[in-house]
């Protein structure tokens, strides 16, 4: 096992005063509210899409202090372990999250373990980037830039930082992150002791505003993992924990996907599998692709509870997306068609502009098909069955209407779940129909079960008077009644359980509950639309259909919420 001195790291941290701004990964709140403070704040926010203020406050050098669970605090690595290279891309980053992220780099991994630092400036244009930057990384002895001619975005930037790297193994981060003391050592020992093991580390939260570094515990860790929607979208979800088998504190954890930015992978694994598609351009879907891959072709995909990374999580990206969003769509069109087989459908559903070939194209998949075929990869139904079994999709036989919920034929106005995290709890709102999918799409199945699945799998049931996004039951266990709808002949979509129906409200742009009134035409809906993008999903089946042996039950009063905005049901 190595030594505690043999592990140590090239600079020291130097002495910070403990009570000094953000130590130990501590919150800085802005105190100054004069109006000049305020300015700085707002233009930092402007531009980086975090509190830049804030950002500039706290030491490069500051400690996130170290909370991980006793077992690694204490565990010893086995010799020999790896070195590495770490390969942090950057376009336009603020010069305090870049420099924390290198100092941190350098503070916190051991000297013999770290062969370089390898900085990709992805055609910055910020003034200090340049000379000055790379001044100033010039007394830092092992850390190189690479500069790109133009604007490759962060795939192929991080397949230029790939190809200059001499560390057998390649460790990615982003340009804002802080790694915690000793998250290098067991992300090394997992690939040393296998190279098709892929690790990430623990992704902790830095508040974009305060800063603030949280450190969770491995019980947190071990009951999150990356999962994958139908959309392709990248989501944690909780880990099904077997109470058989107890985890270990310091053990890592396998999971289906991963966020992205941050891991380590064997530079001859990394090479072995196809390193990144390159044809994926800016931003998006290469960290799902990588995951598909990764498992499909012989590899594992893990989490270790005992490696921390910091990282800025923001609301907005700060900078341009040259393309658009049709950028992400042509990505994730290419993974669909490359990795997804017969599934590839569930994604066209969900995201019917990329189906249309004249809308987003993905470009020649020629490689990547011969990738996947000279690996021997598995097929996504394999990657189903045996790494993420519960990503369900409703048999197309068992989806009775699905696309767009509109509000009676001449309204324009759509169900919408403005839900992009797959959070559950949310309420439904209206919005004009758009013929997009995504937000707009919904499955009313056999079941009787409304599904929203773009970001994560969910059914609709009410709360009090408003429809909520919920995790669904079926098919683990039957339909719950909350959870079962009923679309009657004449477009009243029905909650048997709550004996109302589903009502638009104009007045707030939402969608909840009231008693059923014959002729309301906020109450009468047409499931399954289908308008610009949108492609026929419709199943030959009669709508007029009735479920448990019932039937939609009306009044013919007018109804009105109870709260003291008296809607009408009209
Ligand atoms: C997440 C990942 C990110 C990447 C992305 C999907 C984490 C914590 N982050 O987004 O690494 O996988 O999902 O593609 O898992 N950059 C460039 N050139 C560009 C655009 C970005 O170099 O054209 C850099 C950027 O400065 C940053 C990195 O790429 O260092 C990732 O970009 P981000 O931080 O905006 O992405 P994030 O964290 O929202
Ligand atoms: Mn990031």
């Amino acid at each position: 096992f190595y030594t505690e001195d043999e592990l140590a790291p090239l600079f020291e941290r130097p002495k910070v005063d403990p009570s000094a701004p953000g130590e130990y990964g501590k919150a800085y709140k802005v105190t100054d509210n004069s109006a000049e403070v305020k300015k700085l704040v707002k233009e930092g926010w402007d531009k980086h899409a975090f509190n830049h203020y804030v950002c500039q406050k706290i030491s490069l050098h500051r400690s996130v202090g170290d909370k991980r669970d006793q077992e690694c605090k204490v565990r010893k690595w086995r010799k020999p372990l790896p070195d590495t290279s770490v390969i942090i891309i950057f376009h336009n980053e603020a010069w305090c999250a870049l420099l924390r992220t290198v100092h941190s780099v350098l503070e916190n991994s051991p000297k013999i373990l770290l062969k370089e630092i390898i900085l990709v400036d992805d055609a910055s244009t910020l003034s200090n980037l340049g000379k000055e930057l790379t001044d100033y990384v010039a007394k830092l002895q092992i850390v190189k830039i690479i500069r790109l001619p133009s604007r490759a975005g962060l795939i192929r930037a991080r397949l230029a930082g790939a190809q200059e790297a001499q560390g057998s193994v390649l460790t990615f981060l982003d340009s804002h992150c802080e790694c915690a003391p000793h998250w290098l050592e067991p992300m090394l020992e997992r690939i040393a002791e296998d190279n098709t093991r892929v690790v990430c580390p623990v992704i902790e939260v830095i508040d974009a505003d305060t800063f603030a570094m949280s450190l969770t515990t491995a019980r947190y860790t071990s009951e999150n993992t990356g999962i994958l929607s139908w959309s392709l979208g990248f989501n944690w979800a909780p880990r099904k924990i077997n109470p058989g088998q107890p985890i270990k504190n310091d053990e890592a954890l396998t999971s289906a996907t991963m966020a992205g930015g941050l891991f380590a992978m064997s530079r001859k694994y990394f090479y072995h599998l196809g390193s990144y598609d390159n044809d994926m351009l800016v931003w998006g879907g290469e960290n799902i692709e990588m995951s598909l891959r990764i498992w499909m072709c012989g590899g594992s995909l893990e989490i270790h509870p005992c490696s921390h990374v910091g990282h800025v999580f923001r609301k907005r990206a700060p900078y341009s997306h040259p393309g658009g969003s049709d950028v992400i769509t042509h990505n994730n069109k290419r993974v669909a068609e490359v990795w997804l087989d017969e599934y590839k459908e569930q994604y066209y559903k969900r995201v019917p502009r990329a189906r249309a070939v004249s809308y987003v194209e993905a470009g020649d998949l020629t490689a990547r098909i011969k990738l996947r075929h000279d690996l021997k990869c598995r097929n996504f139904q394999w990657y189903i069955t045996n790494i993420y079994p519960a990503l369900y999709a409703t048999p197309k036989e068992d989806i009775l209407k699905g696309g767009e919920v509109l509000n009676n034929i001449t309204s324009k106005y759509c169900l919408d779940s403005a839900n992009p995290d797959g959070k559950v709890g949310v309420k439904m709102t209206m919005y004009v129909c758009h013929g997009m999918g995504v937000n707009q799409d919904f499955d009313l199945t056999r079941n009787g079960e409304i599904r929203h699945s773009y970001s994560k799998e969910l059914c609709l049931q009410p709360s009090g008077n408003s429809i909520v996004t919920y995790d669904c039951v079926f098919p683990k266990k039957a339909v719950p009644p909350e959870q079962k709808w009923l679309l009657t002949q004449d477009g009243h979509i029905y909650h048997p359980d709550s004996n109302l129906c589903l009502t638009y409200n104009i007045h707030h742009l939402s969608a909840g509950l009231l008693k059923c009134v014959k002729q309301g035409t906020s109450q009468i809906w047409v499931f399954g639309h289908k308008d610009g993008y949108q492609e026929d999903y419709q199943v030959d089946v009669n709508a007029n259909y009735t479920m448990d042996g019932l039937t939609a039950n009306y009044t013919d009063q007018e109804v009105a919420y109870e709260s003291t905005d008296q809607v009408d049901v009209i």
